[in-house]
């Protein structure tokens, strides 16, 4: 890394020893997970470069863009609409919250039956190792889980810029207008910390960013209907966590790129597993950078994944904002509507995501399902059971697993993963 960095890394305040410690694991763990896969498409070294960059070229991006004027908003949950920051004139990011970090220090203020997510956004706090949420000027935390919106009342006590979101828990006339005041409220509270008012113009503009990269990933995922697979879950699952992440023009690009190439390979039945390779959809927790344990597994197994039911899936980025609106409240509206069908776990009852669950199975032509919960979700892991028996009855089979962000149990669930694996190909 360049002196450039180290010096961008020491002024945002970044614990130096311990920051190249992480990035040494990091790229140790992307060189043996993503490098060694072979038949890659080569749009994805686009992806390669972006995230040996993750915590370089793309922090001094962003503290351009600060220099500029622009205002950086950071978040950990699909829920917020990055519609709104765009048009208000700030840059939504995702923060770090995929890997173990600082666990002792996190353990003082958090309980050890935490989920590994949430303890890694703190740890990724206490240990001073993440740039996205040192650059940031906003940090939004949601009421979704009971675990998070308790935990983010000891975060308010670590950085000064906390703004927690109220969200609803139930798909109701109440619920929805909870959401519309809660978007709303932090319109007004983006644009008091940009000096920006959003337009009809702006939010249109942004809207249709949003939709934009959106539909690349759309793309993307339609293509992995193909067999054989002509994208690893592995790559595809790198795409779905760096849109959190990239400059959102930039992204889109590269993403139809990426499909532009696919297309081509799935014209001349080219794959990166052979044909009839058992097909997986994962369905569950978020997985977020550097979270690759699973994919690594399943594809290590003799699998392929073809989605993710997921906040890093399709969870998060299917259904687009309708672009129709005139006015700033139509397009508020119109954000109401795309964000509320969000079916993250929180919500009871959520029906829509078994049915979400069964016609992703059906459209990637999934030989089986794996749950994949951490553990502690209550959430995530209560409705796995449902689900499991769901698809039973339909047939399809499904695996259930809890696990965290350690690699403790990577024996154990090869094991478990191999034996599903024989079991789709008999
Ligand atoms: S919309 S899934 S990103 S809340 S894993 S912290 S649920 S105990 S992450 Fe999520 Fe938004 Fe929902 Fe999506 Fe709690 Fe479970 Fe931990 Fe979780």
């Amino acid at each position: 890394m360049s002196d450039a960095y180290r010096s961008m890394w020491k002024e945002l305040g970044l614990d130096l020893e311990a920051h190249d410690m992480l990035l040494g694991v990091l790229g140790n763990a992307y060189q043996e997970i993503y490098l060694s896969q072979k038949e890659r498409p080569e749009g994805m070294g686009y992806f390669d470069f972006v995230m040996s960059e993750v915590h370089g070229l793309r922090i001094k991006e962003l503290l351009d863009e600060k220099a500029a004027g622009r205002k950086i908003v950071g978040s950990y949950c699909v829920f917020v609409p990055e519609e709104i920051a765009l048009a208000a004139n700030a840059t939504l990011v995702g923060l770090c919250s995929g890997a173990d970090f600082a666990t002792e220090e996190v353990e003082k203020l958090l309980p050890r039956n935490t989920c590994a997510l949430i303890k890694s956004a703190f740890g990724f706090k206490l240990g001073k190792v993440c740039p996205y949420l040192e650059s940031a000027d906003m940090i939004v935390g949601e009421n979704t889980c009971d675990g998070k919106k308790k935990a983010y009342e000891s975060l308010g006590h670590l950085v000064d810029n906390l703004y927690v979101m109220d969200l609803p828990q139930v798909k109701s006339e109440n619920g929805r207008a909870l959401l519309r005041a809660e978007y709303f409220r932090f319109k007004a509270a983006v644009e008091k910390l940009t000096g920006s008012v959003i337009t009809t113009e702006s939010l249109k503009a942004a809207i249709q960013t949003v939709n934009a990269k959106r539909k690349a990933i759309h793309r993307l995922s339609a293509l992995r209907e193909a067999d054989p697979a002509p994208i690893s879950g592995l790559d595809a699952l790198l795409a779905n966590q760096v849109f959190f992440y990239d400059n959102p023009a930039r992204f889109t690009a590269s993403v139809n790129k990426i499909c532009d190439e696919l297309e081509k390979r799935i014209e001349a039945r080219q794959g990166v597993f052979p044909a009839k390779t058992p097909r997986i959809l994962i369905s569950g927790c978020p997985q977020a950078v550097p979270n690759w344990k699973l994919p690594f597994i399943v594809e290590g197994s003799g699998a392929v994944i073809v989605g993710e039911e997921s906040c890093v899936g399709e969870r998060g980025t299917r259904n687009l904002t309708s672009e129709s609106g005139q006015t700033v409240d139509e397009m508020m509206a119109a954000i109401v509507d795309r964000y509320f069908q969000v079916d993250c776990a929180i919500f009871t009852p959520n029906a829509e995501r078994l049915a979400h669950i069964e016609e992703m199975a059906a459209a990637y032509r999934a030989d089986g399902v794996i749950h994949y919960g951490l553990q502690f979700c209550q959430p995530y892991l209560m409705e796995a059971i449902p689900v499991e028996k769901a698809l039973e009855k339909k047939n399809i089979p499904c695996l259930r697993i809890e696990t965290d962000y350690s690699m403790e149990d990577a024996g154990q669930l090869k094991t478990r993963i191999e034996a599903f694996v024989e079991q789709l190909k008999g």
